[in-house]
């Protein structure tokens, strides 16, 4: 109900700021941050750890029966379920570099109620709550006015996991529509910055319900359009990624899903 629903909204932004200083602990603080090499390029840092740990018993304590489902310790799926990636954009962040963002998102019946997207470096906070609209540090957000392809900022991130010629080939077409194409390395901060307005898309071939619920979230209740993404199984199982303002949707979407090179 939405009662419970208030008391995870406050503790949720609450506990993105604690998450935030925990990482703003390590952040360019010199030293290798690395622990472990998840794949080719797939960090984890000592700081992912520490967030992760946090965000696991705080969740634990406050709502015991909630289900809670993170990029390092992965979780099981319940009817309400915390979905979150405790350091999105970590390659990033192992090297000092300012883009990357703590992601909560609170699901009932795998649907996103709740979106929380922190920019510590930033001091942004980004927060949704299904039907109540999106927020910057209180503010209200909206996605841009843009209605022109050959005026829109497009950030298409990339992922090993899906084939490399079907990116580039992305990448052409969207250059060849006139869009400016951007890779931040981050989609959860991505997301955030189309909710903002200040991109105009966000797309992704293969991505984790951590990297991006609470983002999503966000742009639709800034008044974005998004194919969704749905929380089901496991969790764990990479999906694609669209979310835009709806001035560009349809020759968005048609570019994003043609196939092979424009020339
Ligand atoms: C990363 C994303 C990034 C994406 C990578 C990766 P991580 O998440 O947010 O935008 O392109 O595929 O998943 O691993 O830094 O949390």
């Amino acid at each position: 109900n939405e009662i419970e629903l208030a008391q995870r909204f406050d503790f949720a932004v609450a506990l993105a700021r604690q998450a935030g200083a925990v990482a703003m602990h390590y952040f360019r603080k010199g030293g290798d941050l690395r622990t472990v090499e998840k794949g080719p390029q797939d960090l984890v840092t000592i700081a992912d750890h520490d967030v992760d740990c946090l965000i696991r018993h705080s969740i634990g304590e406050h709502f015991p029966d909630d289900g809670i489902l993170t990029e390092e310790s992965g979780g099981k799926i319940a009817q309400a379920t915390w979905v979150i990636d405790p350091i999105d954009g970590t390659g990033n962040f192992a090297r000092g570099i300012a883009s990357f963002a703590i992601s909560i998102a609170f699901c009932v019946g795998g649907i996103a109620r709740i979106g929380i997207v922190f920019d510590p470096v930033a001091d942004e906070m980004f927060t949704a709550w299904r039907g109540h609209g999106a927020f910057c540090n209180g503010a209200p957000m909206h996605v841009s006015a843009t209605q022109d392809i050959r005026q829109a900022a497009v950030e298409a991130g990339y992922s090993r996991k899906a084939p490399l010629a079907d990116y580039l080939a992305l990448l052409d077409r969207l250059l060849d529509a006139g869009c400016e194409f951007m890779q931040f390395g981050s989609a959860a901060r991505g997301l955030a910055q189309v909710a903002s307005g200040r991109i105009d898309a966000y797309v992704e071939a293969h991505l984790f319900a951590w990297d991006v619920l609470a983002g999503l979230l966000l742009v639709e209740e800034a008044g974005g359009c998004t194919t969704g993404f749905p929380l089901v199984g496991d969790g764990q199982h990479g999906l694609a990624v669209f979310a835009c303002t709806p001035g560009i949707g349809a020759p968005l979407r048609a570019i994003v899903d043609a196939r092979g090179k424009t020339r």
